[in-house]
């Protein structure tokens, strides 16, 4: 540094990173291996927090990437919500939060978990109450077709219950949810671009889920001091049905899961090939590994009866571990030995590679694809072979983009940096070239990123535009809110040979991952189709109360400013169900249906129906009210429900 001021308050901003280093990762920086090359050549940190906002950036320049009022973003974001069990979608490059989806938790504005339709996804308990009212949802990946977005579904995990939800894109909500048996902690999830075998299905019809936690394959608590027998699973999901088709036991635990253009592969990164249940066990081998699943075999040794079922699940697991999995020619599964506790696997958009990064080591490891389909021909001597890079890129490298011009975007969670490196020069510097430099640009994010993706980077057409970095601190980033900050997502333009950092958007608690997506991939729909729904009431005339014994249907209907009942009447003691059907047409035309006391609030869109059932068990007046603001008599808008004592 020559300039004494400029170092002072680089100073500054190293002096924060550090403190969040230590505070934040004490202990994990103990296994951490030691980094030869140390990042300072190229290390000039071109934004490195000082002690106000980015003053590295003119107002010019970061104003090129404003949307002005009226205008549209250019790409949709779509966003994993973490432990507070929802999605969530933003326009980029505004930032602007368009809309939260309840998929795995509940939520009182759509009245997820209130409806009957929304708790038959969620599932139950005999008793009719959710199954589970918690979620952590990790990572969102949209169905695919020819190697890009085909804009049908949307797949993305429950950590906590093991279960996978599908969201439908015309509609943007949770259709279905499955929970996979024999799994605990479900980290990374991918769907498939195509079909390993059948040439004509070139679009998603599986979707992968690496099962974190060993557990006992029969959980009953009659075997937990085994716990050399605790196994971690990976499931393959029916996208259509989404039915548990198969899963594979493996050694150690799956983490991130990413899959092949062609079809054939499915990888998931892997630590803990110690099979520790104590910290401390966990990272003890220097090396760990990255599965390759081989679908084609698996599905063919499921067809053979080669499985088992355990604890009462009927799913056919095959044996997907190294013991059993001696032969490449007949293995089901490859383990490519990477750096240390590795987390991240992706995919590069041209299908030749794999980069998974080291975490605990300061290298990405690159696999070839097409050396990992020699492994299983039986005609490679050795996994490892498989790899064909391993740049040294910085500490806690965790999760790469890709710029579809040759380049990888990793985030260092350690660093606090997004480093970009050059595939081919990566490769030629692993074969001894000393001139080849892989690491062509660093850039300090704030603070500690967790999930970095490129616009459209997991599919063949990354447009190499935008990075953006989920960093999991923002600490001094925006005004403070109380203990509980919220997250940084930062905007990277990658378009030149620098990056550029753009914007901070605040993001509420916590994006694990997310994916940019140019609007004209997205086609919503902003009305439904009344014959969707088999229980609509299709005309405001058909609305009645209809009693069978104690059962009480109450068919209703919402057309600005009424609903199609003024009062109906029950008694103490009904199992009342009320059906709702909003007859409005108009786009953006929301009712909500709001009755104090029972709990009950939930919205109908243009011609949606859904349905509450709950017991009448409070007698008097009770006004049911229109919650979502719907015309200027909205307040108006409401009915009596008369409970009779
Ligand atoms: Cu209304």
């Amino acid at each position: 540094m020559n300039d004494k001021k400029a170092s002072q308050s680089e100073l500054a901003g190293i002096g924060r990173r550090k403190f969040l280093n230590t505070a934040a990762l004490a202990g994990l920086t103990v296994g951490v291996a030691a980094c030869n090359d140390k990042p300072a050549a190229s290390a000039a940190p071109s934004a490195a927090a000082p002690a106000a906002a980015p003053a590295a950036h003119a107002a010019s320049e970061v104003g090129k990437y404003e949307v002005a009022p009226g205008q549209l973003d250019e790409y949709y974001s779509f966003s994993s919500g973490g432990h507070s069990g929802e999605c969530r979608i933003y326009g980029l490059p505004s930032g602007r939060l368009f809309k939260r989806i309840p998929v795995f938790n509940m939520d009182c504005l759509v009245g997820w978990g209130v409806t009957n339709e929304s708790k038959k996804i969620l599932g139950t308990k005999p008793d009719g109450s959710l199954k589970y009212h918690t979620g952590d949802t990790h990572h969102i990946h949209p169905s695919y077709k020819d190697g890009t977005y085909d804009g049908r579904y949307m797949f993305v995990n429950d950590k906590i219950h093991g279960r996978l939800a599908r969201i439908r894109m015309d509609t943007m909500e949770t259709d279905k949810i499955v929970e996979l048996p024999l799994v605990q902690g479900f980290h990374g999830t991918f769907p498939d671009k195509r079909d390993p075998v059948d040439p004509a299905i070139n679009y998603t019809t599986r979707v992968f889920c690496g099962g974190e936690f060993a557990i006992p394959l029969d959980n009953n608590g009659k075997n937990m001091d085994a716990t050399a027998d605790y196994r971690s699973i990976f499931s393959c999901v029916d996208a259509e049905s989404m039915e548990v088709r198969w899963q594979v036991l493996v050694d150690g635990n799956c983490d991130l899961v990413a899959s092949s253009y062609d079809g054939k592969l499915a990888c998931t990164n892997q630590y803990n090939t110690e099979n520790g249940v104590h910290y401390e066990d966990m990272m003890s081998a220097e090396m760990d590994a990255c599965l390759f699943f081989n679908i084609a075999r698996i599905e063919e040794a499921v067809k053979a009866g080669k499985f088992k079922t355990y604890g009462g699940s009927k799913v056919p697991v095959v044996d997907g571990t190294k013991a059993g999995n001696s032969d490449p020619k007949t293995s089901l599964v490859c383990y490519v030995p990477v750096g240390k506790n590795p987390h991240g696997v992706n995919a590069s958009p041209d299908g030749k590679y794999y980069a998974c990064s080291g975490k605990l080591s300061p290298t990405a490891t690159l696999i070839e694809h097409d050396l990992v389909l020699k492994w299983f021909d039986g005609d490679l001597k050795d996994a490892r072979e498989a790899v064909v890079a391993e740049p040294e890129i910085g500490l806690g490298p965790l999760h790469t983009g890709f710029d579809g011009r040759g380049n990888a975007y990793t985030t260092l969670f350690l660093d606090s940096q997004i480093v970009k490196w050059n595939v081919e020069a990566a490769i030629k510097s692993y074969k001894g070239d000393k001139t080849a430099q892989p690491v062509v640009d660093r850039l300090d994010v704030m603070y500690q990123p967790g999930h970095g993706f490129t616009s459209m980077g997991e599919t063949k057409d990354a447009d190499g535009k935008y990075f953006l970095s989920d960093n999991k601190f923002s600490k001094d980033r925006f005004l403070p809110v109380g203990p509980l900050h919220p997250e940084t997502a930062q905007l990277i333009d990658i378009s030149g040979d620098k990056m550029k950092l753009v914007a901070d958007h605040a993001v509420y608690s916590e994006p694990h991952d997310s994916i940019i997506v140019p609007r004209n991939l997205v086609r919503t729909r902003q009305v439904y189709d009344i014959d969707e729904f088999p229980n609509a009431v299709k005309d405001a005339k058909d609305c009645r109360v209809e009693r069978k014994g104690k059962k009480v249907t109450v068919y209703l209907t919402s057309q600005a400013p009424t609903f199609g009942l003024r009062e109906w009447t029950v008694k103490r003691g009904d199992e009342v169900t009320i059906i709702l059907t909003n007859l409005d047409k108009v786009e953006d035309l929301t009712h909500g249906l709001a009755i104090p006391k029972y709990d009950i609030n939930f919205i109908v869109n243009p011609q949606e129906t859904k349905s509450v059932t709950f017991i009448a068990d409070k007698p008097g007046v009770y006004w049911a009210y229109c919650t979502n603001f719907c015309h200027a008599l909205h307040l108006e808008m409401r009915s009596r429900m008369l409970v009779e004592a």
